[in-house]
């Protein structure tokens, strides 16, 4: 029988105010601002045994962030940012949970945590407008708002590939990796996949495995990121100008400390783009889409930013037929989300790594001893899976969330995500989705969109408290309103043409193609939020 834990946090008796699922940067931040800055009691449940949230579960070898460090952090606590040093451009996985634990214990937050405890389901009850949440460990809780914080890529994509079960080797998910690490020393490895995280992965593993084979089925962009240990005028530069820098990160379209170029592709002379584009490349990193105003937008613009890389690619690669292999790109530069590399291209040039497309001759079964595609058996001692991620949906669709009537969101959502701003889905009253599909989410720097989610979540409910308010519901025209503007936003942009990629679902089997973050620009979604919440949370009914 299923015990309830009625104690909340800080052992006061009784049910909760507030239930958040995940300690990632999400969770965190809205423990901190529930529990120390409303006063109200609070329970973060979180299925790992430590904080971190997608840095916890992914320490694949090269796991990186491919947001610049200085901008890859909180930025609500001065005292935080100016005591914390990061020691490279880019902060390994490493270095990302040393921050968040020094964050959870600078805030106290551990003690508001249990973790372990996986979620398994969420149900409302309208009589008592509460949430019963319960856990894979037979518990239960009764909260009045539940805020998932379940991260936006935290369901690993383990492709079905007949045969799996009978592979005699050992085989890995980049996104639930072993805490102790995987030796490749002296052994034939086989990463499937190559986006960011296999575009990571790929020269490290190399260094150590006696042969690496990568099974490419879409040949990806990437431009280097040219990670170097941050020197100590910089790490003064970033203290010296916190507020400055935070305020770029907020005008900006993905929230990255950097601006993106006024100017037009077709405004620079060919000569003028090469070298524009050319001086990208050495600077490194997620800048490269910045140079033109509209690289996102103009076919013929992202066009000149695609035939370039395309072209280094074909430099950088000695074998002609592995150079044609990686370079023939088939979707708009960043239309998928763009990886930034430290020697990816580079490693094909060493012995003991090979290419194998499989896009030409798919992979079709695993054996005992290996892969097989259609052009022949690749013996293999480890499979690495960087397949990416049931992204967005899969978190929340993995829990049985029921609202209003007990609707499912799983039938909710039967045919994509549709909610309000990406924060509430109709027929869910209380329930806050951080960082949910239908938020710039994934398409902006994480914890730029994660802190605009947790504050306005926290002024809602500060709201609704100082108004004697019990229940925030989105409305369904309001939802019907918004999904219109994700959509429309996403066809204003070439992400679409990306046809294959996650952002549209099309990376998992028969899940349901809409293209899930909103793609209208951090900075416009903010003053969106902004406008709403001014004009007494329109689009949502609040009630006592
Ligand atoms: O996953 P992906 P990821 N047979 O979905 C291939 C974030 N991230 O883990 O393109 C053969 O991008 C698939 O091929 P295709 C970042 O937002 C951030 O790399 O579907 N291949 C593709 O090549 C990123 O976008 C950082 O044809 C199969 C690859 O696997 C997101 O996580 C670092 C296959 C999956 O690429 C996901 O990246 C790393 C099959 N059956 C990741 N199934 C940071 O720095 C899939 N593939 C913050």
């Amino acid at each position: 029988m299923a015990r309830t834990m009625t104690a909340p946090s800080d052992g006061q008796a009784g049910e909760l105010d507030a239930l958040v699922i995940g300690a990632g940067f999400a969770g965190l931040y809205q423990l901190l601002c529930l529990r120390d800055r409303l006063g109200l009691s609070v329970r973060l449940l979180e299925a790992g045994d430590g904080v971190g949230g997608t840095w916890y579960w992914n320490r694949y070898p090269g796991a990186r962030c491919d947001s610049e460090s200085h901008s890859y952090c909180y930025a609500f606590s001065k005292e935080l940012t100016q005591e914390w040093d990061w020691s490279e451009r880019y902060p390994g996985q490493p270095e990302i949970m040393r921050y968040m634990n020094h964050v959870a214990d600078r805030f106290d937050l551990k003690r508001s945590i249990r973790f372990s405890t996986r979620v398994t389901a969420a149900h409302y009850d309208a009589a008592s407008n509460r949430w019963t949440v319960r856990t894979e460990r037979g518990e239960q809780f009764i909260t009045k708002f539940l805020i998932t914080a379940v991260g936006c890529l935290s369901t690993a994509n383990v492709p079905n590939i007949p045969g799996l079960e009978d592979f005699a080797g050992d085989w890995y998910h980049t996104g639930q990796w072993p805490h102790d690490g995987v030796d490749f020393t002296g052994k034939r490895v086989g990463l499937v996949g190559t986006g960011s995280t296999g575009i990571q992965a790929t020269p490290v593993i190399a260094e150590t495995a006696a042969h690496l084979t990568v099974f490419q089925r879409t040949a990806n962009y990437s431009v280097p990121a040219r990670n170097a240990p941050l020197t100590p005028e910089f790490k003064r530069y970033v203290k010296e100008n916190a507020t400055q820098i935070r305020q770029v990160m907020h005008g900006t379209t993905n929230g990255h400390p950097f601006t993106i170029s006024e100017r037009l592709a077709h405004e620079a002379s060919p000569e003028e783009r090469q070298a524009l584009y050319e001086a990208a490349w050495n600077t490194g990193g997620l800048q490269f889409r910045a140079v033109f105003q509209d690289l996102m937008v103009d076919k013929a613009a992202n066009d000149t930013a695609a035939d370039f890389i395309r072209g280094k690619i074909r430099q950088i690669v000695k074998d002609p037929v592995t150079a044609a292999t990686l370079s023939d790109i088939d979707h708009p530069y960043a239309a998928k989300r763009p990886p930034i590399d430290t020697n990816y291209f580079e490693t094909f040039n060493r012995d003991n790594v090979s290419l194998v497309d499989v896009r030409a001759a798919p992979i079709e079964r695993i054996t005992p001893l290996g892969i097989r595609t259609g052009e022949g058996d690749y013996p293999l001692d480890v499979i690495v899976f960087a397949t990416g991620f049931d992204a967005m949906t899969g978190p929340m669709l993995r829990m049985d969330i029921r609202g209003r009537g007990g609707k499912s969101l799983a039938e909710e959502w039967e045919a994509g995500p549709r909610n309000y701003l990406g924060l509430q889905v109709a027929g869910f009253p209380n329930l806050f989705t951080i960082t949910g599909p239908g938020s710039p989410s994934v398409l902006c720097n994480m914890p730029v969109a994660i802190e605009q989610h947790v504050e306005w979540i926290t002024d809602c409910i500060a709201h609704m408290r100082a108004h004697g308010l019990q229940r925030i519901e989105a409305k369904a025209q309001a939802v019907d309103n918004w999904i219109e503007q994700v959509n429309a936003a996403a066809n204003a942009t070439l992400l679409p043409q990306a046809t294959h990629s996650w952002y549209l679902g099309a990376n998992v089997p028969g899940k349901p193609r809409v293209f899930m973050p909103y793609a209208g620009g951090m900075a416009h979604y903010r003053e969106i939020c902004v406008e709403v919440a001014a004009r007494n949370y329109e689009g949502f009914t609040l009630d006592g």
